[in-house]
Formats: C-alpha cells, structure tokens, sequence
C-alpha cells in the first residue's frame, strides 16, 4: 500500500515539475494534454461518438482528467514493482515518458520546452519514488520506518505544490502577452491564395503553410514574452536622425502586404524547413528612408530583444522588394514564437540573414564593421537563397500501384522566380512538369507531373530553372556556410498490379 501511495506521490511530482517547466519556459503544449489528445484520436471512431454522446459536453473535462487518472494509476503500479526492484519502477516510468514523447511528436507544434519537459518529470519520478520509498527498504524499527514515510511524502506533496505554483506565477507575463496577442484587432487582410497555387496533388505542401505548421527556428529556448505596449524599435547607426517607434505607430501607417516564402539556410535538400505565408506590415524601406542613411553605409545590424542578430544588406531593405517589418502571419497577429510582436521578413534571402525575430534594434553600418550571430559561428556574410526544388510524392520508401503516377512537389528561388521544373524517372529523359499559379517571384511554387510506372523499385528525382535560366546545380553541397546545393530524389517501390 505505502509502496502505491509512492508512486502516485511520484507520479504527481514529475507531473507538477515538467508543467511547471512549461508553464514557465513557453507556456506551449504539455505532454499530459498531448497523451490526451493522443488517446482521442486513437479512440475508434464509432467508440468515440457513442462515448460523446454519454457524456455531452463533459468529454474535455473526462478525458483530461481520465488520462490523469489512468497515468497516476501506472504510477502506483509502478511505485508496487520498485518493491521488488527499482529498476522496474524505472523502466514503467521511462515506458510512459516515451509515450509522452510520442504524443508530442504526432503534435504540429511540438516544441524543445515540451520534449524536455518530458525528461524534467522522469528524472523527477524516479528520483521521487526512491526518495519515498528508501524508508522502506532498509526496515527495522516499523513506527520508525512509518513515520519518516510520512515526512518524506509531506515534503514531496509540498514540493510538487511548490514548484507547480512557482511554474505558473512565472508564466504569467507570457499568458498576458498571449492574451494581449489574442486580443489584438489589426488593420490587415488574410490574403487569399490565386487560382490555380493549389494543384490538389494529395500528399504535397499546402502553397500557403498554415502558421501552426511553419517551420520555427531559433536559439532562444525561450521564446520573449513581450507586450506590444512596451514594444519599441530603435534605428540608429549611420542615419541622420534616430527613431524610436512604437507599435501604435507602425499601426498607423499603410500597412503593405505580400506573400512571402521564408526558408533556413539549414534546411537539407528535400527537407521542410520552408514555408510560405502572407505578411503584413510595413515596409521597412520607408523607415529607412525616414531615418536618412548615411552614404558609406551597406549593411543593417538588426538586433532581437532575446539577443540574437544579424546582419544585413542595406540594399535588400532598401530595393523595390517587398522587405517588411511585419506584424501579422496569414492574417494573424505574429505567433510568440514567430516572432511576436515585431518581425524582419526579406524576400530573397535565408533567414538567418534576415528575419529576425522579436526585432528590438536595427543599426545602419557597415559589412566590414560587424559580425552576426551565425557569422560567428562559420556561417557565410551573405544569405541569398539558393534555387531548390523538392518532390513530396512519392515520399521515399513508399509503395504506389502500376500504372500513371501523379507526382508532385515544391520549387523556389525567392525574387527570382521558378520558370521552370523537370523530373526524370530512373535516369531516363527529363520531363517538364505543370507548375501552379503564383503572385510573384517571391514565393514557392508547386509542381506536379504524371509518370507511368512498372512494377519494381524507382527513383524519381527533380530539378528547377530559375527565371534567369540558371538550372539548378547538381553538385551536393552541405547546409554548412551558405546553404545546400543538389537534387533531391526519392527512391520508391511499385507493386505487381
Ligand atoms: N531572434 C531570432 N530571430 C531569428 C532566429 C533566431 O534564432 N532568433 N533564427 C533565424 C532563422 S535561422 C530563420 S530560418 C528564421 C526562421 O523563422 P521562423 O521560426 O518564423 O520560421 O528566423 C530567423 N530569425
Ligand atoms: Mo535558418
């Protein structure tokens, strides 16, 4: 009995430390909602329904507090086994985090905070349950060994109340900044995608990438917490006059919009760190212009409120593109970890040159007089996107039926524009795809095209022309200084009919 009592003791501990974790990192998802979510969607449909309709609008409340439930009833089991080995107890606690992992995972938006949550309360579970049960092991004297088992419960209880509380009294400037955000009423538009920028290839990227599954990149595990109301960019450097704005002002200016497809310098050919949004803000070129940059000058350092930087060319802020200080995201107020309330976005370059997030400082200086973040770091001074082209069906390793495949993909080379994109089946001919309507040269572009295909194995690989009519290379190069260059090709499996 005092070896359950323990467990769920453990159990709610490791509980309280990873949502406290939470709570005070990031405020996003934690793994005990995930597993929720995790357990309704694997519900069997018909099972699901009938259950609902039994418990009406007590379904949310039930299942969160049923998978509470179910977890600390694992717990107790485990708590029962470390009597016979600790090492059990460990294995049934590592068994549940990994559950934890996984439901997270199946998450759009599973971030760093969530995952090592999941590691705070498994260290905190075993610990715990060795700490409450050690009075235990040991037995002499019975009153004795009870009563250090209380003291060491209280102080576990305790400590879980604590740490819990400290959790959530620190999260709350980001849920104020989160409600504030939510709140918010901009002067912008949701932007409507053109006729045709969808080809309705099932299995590729959607043309415009919903925010909650837009790539996210940055070093802060943290992201800031900061409220528009105290929001204020600072131009400063080479310029004639310094401004400081704020957000009520870039909120009455004439806000600029545009679609944008913002990708890493680290994305690997093929890989997904690249998405496409519609923007909205105000153009940083006419900031500049108002501040009055000094001849001589060629690069801006800007600056983020988490302290990260980078630099970048003055031109590319100051040119006919569409540069941006943007406030809203496909319509929306900036997500926090997308940079909230103020970002960069730059057409045409990676962003580590360019979008940054949570933006606080943009200083006019010069290339030779700075050094950035990631420039630091062996990263290339210049960030100009490299044309690339990726096929997301068929996925590598797939099966697929004989016949007609149609297959598809995405192609970009930001302010260039894609003109034109080819696949080749096997080492075959090269044939040219249909490509997708799009606005402007700044964004990607999907593709699509039909292969016959016989049964055996298959490699399907592609490659894009830019507008200038260069042709993508294909000699592999790394991520590492300046962006990976290569086709991406998929090798996949076709079944006798
Ligand atoms: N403050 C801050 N801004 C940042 C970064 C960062 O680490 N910190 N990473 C940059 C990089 S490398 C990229 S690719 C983009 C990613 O933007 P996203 O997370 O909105 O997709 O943000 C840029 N802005
Ligand atoms: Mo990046």
């Amino acid at each position: 009995m005092a070896f359950a009592l323990a467990g769920v003791l453990a159990g709610v501990a490791g509980v309280a430390t990873s949502q406290a974790f939470v709570w005070a990192a990031d405020g996003g998802e934690s793994p005990l909602i995930a597993v929720a979510s995790a357990v309704r969607d694997l519900t069997p449909g018909a099972l699901a329904v009938w259950l609902v309709e039994l418990v009406g609008h007590w379904d949310k409340p039930l299942l969160r507090y049923g998978t509470t439930a179910g977890l600390l009833g694992l717990c107790a089991w485990a708590g029962t086994l470390s009597r016979r080995h600790a090492l059990l107890s460990d294995l049934v606690f590592c068994a549940l985090a990994g559950a934890g992992l996984l439901a997270l995972l199946r998450l759009p938006n599973e971030t760093p905070v969530a995952l090592f949550s999941v590691l705070v309360g498994l260290v905190t579970w075993i610990v715990a349950l060795r700490m409450l049960t050690a009075p235990y092991l040991g037995a002499q004297d019975v009153s004795r060994t009870r009563r250090q088992f209380l003291i060491r419960s209280g102080s576990v209880a305790a400590g879980a109340v604590g740490i819990a509380s400290s959790g959530w009294l620190l999260g709350r400037g980001r849920r104020k900044v989160e409600q504030a955000r939510r709140l918010l009423r901009l002067p912008v538009t949701r932007g409507v995608a053109p006729e045709g920028a969808d080809l309705t290839v099932a299995g590729v990227a959607r043309w415009r990438t919903p925010n909650h599954r837009f790539y996210e990149i940055a070093t802060t595990l943290s992201p800031p917490a900061i409220a528009p109301h105290d929001w204020t960019l600072r131009v400063h450097g080479m310029v004639e006059r310094e401004l400081s704005l704020t957000y009520d002002d870039l909120l009455h200016r004439k806000m600029a919009e545009g679609w944008v497809t913002l990708c890493c310098v680290s994305n690997p050919v093929g890989g997904n760190l690249v998405g496409n949004a519609w923007w909205s803000g105000v153009p940083v070129r006419e900031i500049l212009e108002e501040a009055g940059v000094m001849p001589g000058a060629d690069a801006v350092l800007q600056s983020s409120h988490d302290g990260w930087n980078c630099a970048t060319p003055l031109a590319a802020l100051t040119d006919e593109r569409n540069s941006l200080l943007a406030i809203a995201m496909n319509g929306r107020p900036l997500p926090v970890r997308h940079g909230f309330p103020v970002r960069m976005v730059v057409p045409g370059l990676y962003g580590y040159v360019s979008a940054t997030k949570w933006l606080v400082d943009l200083e006019v200086t010069r290339f030779d007089e700075v050094e950035a973040y990631w420039t630091q770091r062996g990263w290339a001074e210049r960030g100009p996107v490299k044309t690339q082209s990726r096929i997301d069906v068929p996925r590598q390793g797939s099966r697929h039926p004989a016949g007609r495949l149609a297959v598809g993909g995405v192609a970009w080379a930001q302010h260039t524009g894609i003109a034109k994109v080819e696949v080749q089946l096997d080492g075959g001919p090269w044939q040219e795809a249909i490509l997708g309507q799009v606005p402007n040269v700044d964004t990607w572009v999907q593709w699509t095209a039909g292969v016959d295909v016989e049964p055996g194995d298959h490699t399907l690989v592609v490659r894009a022309t830019d507008r200038d009519g260069d042709t993508q290379t294909a000699a592999v190069q790394d991520v590492l200084p300046d962006g990976a260059t290569g086709w991406h090709g998929t090798d996949f499996v076709v079944e006798e009919g």
